[in-house]
């Protein structure tokens, strides 16, 4: 494992460690957070806690949560969410994210704002002063208004580009069947209205600004042979 892959484990697992019995969770997607589900699963396996039941944000923490052997609701038979875990592609010292990266921030949003708790697992890449620095804002559209919210996008001074799969053979589509369009703002002063405003275009499913979700920032940092949390 290399010490990048390292760190993510163990901001996982610190993550997984706050998971406490009879609790519903919030399961989210990336690299990070699957070694958070892994860790639960192992701590629900040891019988370390018990009467833990995940709600995954994406196809692929369904199939993680499942790998592990973590039991599953859905948020029709849940009625609240204890804790969440997810990763994000940026974070302001605000404790507001840029996610998306892995397409999934539309069901994201909606278990991580459920969350009575929401912690976020990142590595020090990841922390930014001012949210756009380094990574474009993801934009969930239905597929029939992809042009005229392109449009739109641009007449807010976003440059938006359709996101492409592996090879460029086709458009990356979403769990819910959507495109993403992936938007630079030269700055982005107000993620808050930004947030509002991307998601007040007709088309447009949900954007990956996190604006106000975020509870805790848990963050990795590889110094030397050391990982720091
Ligand atoms: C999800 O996965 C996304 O919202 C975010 O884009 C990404 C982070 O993945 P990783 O932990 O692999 O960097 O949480």
């Amino acid at each position: 494992m290399t010490p990048q892959d390292l760190m993510k484990q163990e901001v996982g697992k610190a993550a997984a460690a706050r998971v406490q019995s009879n609790s519903i969770v919030g399961l989210g997607t990336g690299s990070t957070t699957a070694f958070a589900i892994e860790f639960i699963g192992k701590r629900l396996a040891d019988g370390e806690i018990t009467n833990v039941k995940g709600i995954p944000t994406s196809f692929q923490a369904t199939v993680l949560a499942k790998q592990y052997g973590i039991p599953l609701t859905t948020l029709d038979e849940a009625d609240r969410i204890d804790i969440a875990i997810d990763g994000a592609d940026e974070v302001d010292p605000n404790k507001n994210l840029i996610k998306g990266g892995g397409a999934a921030h539309t069901q994201e949003k909606v278990v991580d704002a459920l969350a009575n708790q929401f912690i976020v697992v990142v590595d020090n890449t990841k922390i930014v002063d001012k949210l756009g620095s380094t990574f474009l804002v993801p934009v969930e559209v239905i597929p029939m208004a992809v042009t005229p919210v392109m449009r739109a996008i641009e007449k807010l001074g976003g440059k938006p580009q359709l996101r492409m799969g592996v090879k460029k053979a086709g458009p990356v589509v979403t769990d819910q069947g959507n495109l993403v369009v992936d938007v630079k703002f030269d700055s982005i002063d107000n993620p808050a209205d930004l947030e509002k405003t991307l998601n007040n275009i007709p088309g447009v499913l949900e954007n990956g600004l996190f604006v106000g979700v975020a509870d805790l920032i848990l963050v990795g940092e590889v110094q030397g042979d050391k990982v720091i949390i």
